[in-house]
């Protein structure tokens, strides 16, 4: 099987984002957001200590909740690594931690058979000659921008990745540029070529040359192995690979205050609904600075392993179906399996258009249980819809049918 394929058949996947953010407990942009100076944000560095710091925890996490692969961020746009580089002194090692905390994480994530990707972010608000703030006034007025060795940054950049690769062997980067399309289009770049800032298609062939099986996100300003729509689901196969990325409450990082939490149900719409459409789910979650998933997450992830155990089968290895399916109804197919999955209760029956005499057999999932269906009526749609019975409740449905 290809690697793409592989990551298709996974489907469902743990983002990670850690950081010295998940200090300050109020979004991985605090520093830019608040504007909070290099001095202030020294203090989460000089008291990052995750003593509590267990992967295998977080491994069992992520495996009960049916995921099948991780991403974390090894970089975020504060600059700061979670890895030993050997190019900065900016990392886990020389906080009060003093020390890696990637190499553990890829062993415990491994161990079970998920997949290991690293987050990198081209942004870093750390390095000196990182040419952009996406907030100084000359990029949002224009100006005279600041004077930096872009060449430089490249270099740190592309040396950080082979680290990387070379250390970890990833199945997976997700790079990351935040900025606005005006910046990322280089107009307003020190050095004014956007992408040639990190000399991405350079780094690319790198990367390739290192580990020729891995897969790119793609923002890198070239075309990826698949693509990130992030904090929304598409309205339908958009004709590539894809992975939506979202949150559990609105911030990547740990943020202690916020409360607006999704419900497990509507995150396992939105995995139902990605695979409808052909797409992975990432789902975030951001650690607390002792190192621990907090008790929401948690039970969130619990929730969903529940829910995933039964249905599993209707997640793994499946993808959109050519069938239409009913109103507030999503499908997902794998070989001649339909699910029908049941979004509101359609208060007795479902009607399935162009089902008519294909159905051989109805079930529940959650049971096993047989549902009972109709021989299509003619007098009804034209004969082309089978009908079945729905009890009431979110469901999923397995039923064999004739392929199209
Ligand atoms: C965005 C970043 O700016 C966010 O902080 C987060 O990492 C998200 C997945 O990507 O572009």
């Amino acid at each position: 099987m290809s690697r793409i394929d592989a990551f298709r058949e996974r489907r469902f996947g743990l983002f990670i984002h850690w950081g010295l953010y998940a200090l300050a407990a109020r979004h991985e942009w605090v520093k830019q957001r608040e504007r909070l100076t290099d001095e202030h944000y020294q203090r989460y560095f000089d008291h990052f200590d995750p003593d509590l710091y267990d992967p295998e925890a977080w491994a069992e996490a992520a495996e009960r909740a049916g995921m099948r692969y991780t991403v974390l961020t090894a970089k975020h746009h504060d600059g700061f690594c979670l890895w030993d580089s050997g190019l900065t002194d900016y990392s886990a090692g020389r906080t009060p931690y003093g020390k890696d905390l990637v190499g553990p994480f890829v062993a415990a994530f491994r161990r079970r058979g998920l997949g290991v990707g690293f987050y990198y972010s081209l942004l870093d608000w750390h390095h000196p000659d990182f040419p952009i703030d996406g907030l100084h006034p000359a990029y949002v007025e224009g100006g005279d921008l600041p004077d930096r060795d872009v060449t430089k940054y490249g270099d740190y950049l592309h040396g950080q990745v082979e680290e990387l690769l070379t250390r970890y062997s990833p199945d997976t980067l997700w790079f990351d540029f935040s900025y606005s399309d005006r910046i990322r289009q280089g107009k307003r770049v020190h050095g004014g070529k956007g992408k040639a800032e990190w000399r991405s298609a350079e780094l690319v062939d790198k990367i390739r040359a290192l580990r020729p099986d891995i897969l790119l996100n793609d923002r890198l300003e070239l075309p990826g192995d698949f693509t990130t729509p992030e904090a929304y689901q598409p309205t339908g196969p958009i004709g590539a690979v894809w992975e939506a990325c979202q949150t559990l409450n609105g911030s990547w990082g740990y943020y202690r205050d916020n409360h607006t939490w999704k419900s497990p149900e509507m995150l396992i719409k939105m995995l139902v609904d990605s695979v409808s459409k052909d797409g992975n789910l990432l789902l975030n979650v951001g650690p607390n600075g002792r190192g621990e998933f907090e008790p929401r997450a948690l039970e969130t992830l619990r929730e969903i392993g529940e829910w995933m155990r039964p249905h599993g089968r209707s997640i793994y290895g499946a993808g959109a179906s050519t069938f239409q399916a009913p109103a507030d109804c999503r499908y997902t197919q794998r070989g001649d399996r339909l699910y029908v999955h049941v979004f509101s209760w359609p208060f007795r029956h479902l009607h399935l258009p162009g089902l008519a005499g294909k159905v051989r057999y109805a079930q529940l999932l959650n049971d096993g249980s047989e549902i009972r269906t109709w021989a299509p009526d003619p007098a009804y749609d034209n004969g082309h819809v089978h009908s079945i019975a729905i009890p009431e409740g979110t469901l999923t449905l397995e039923l064999p049918v004739e392929p199209p």
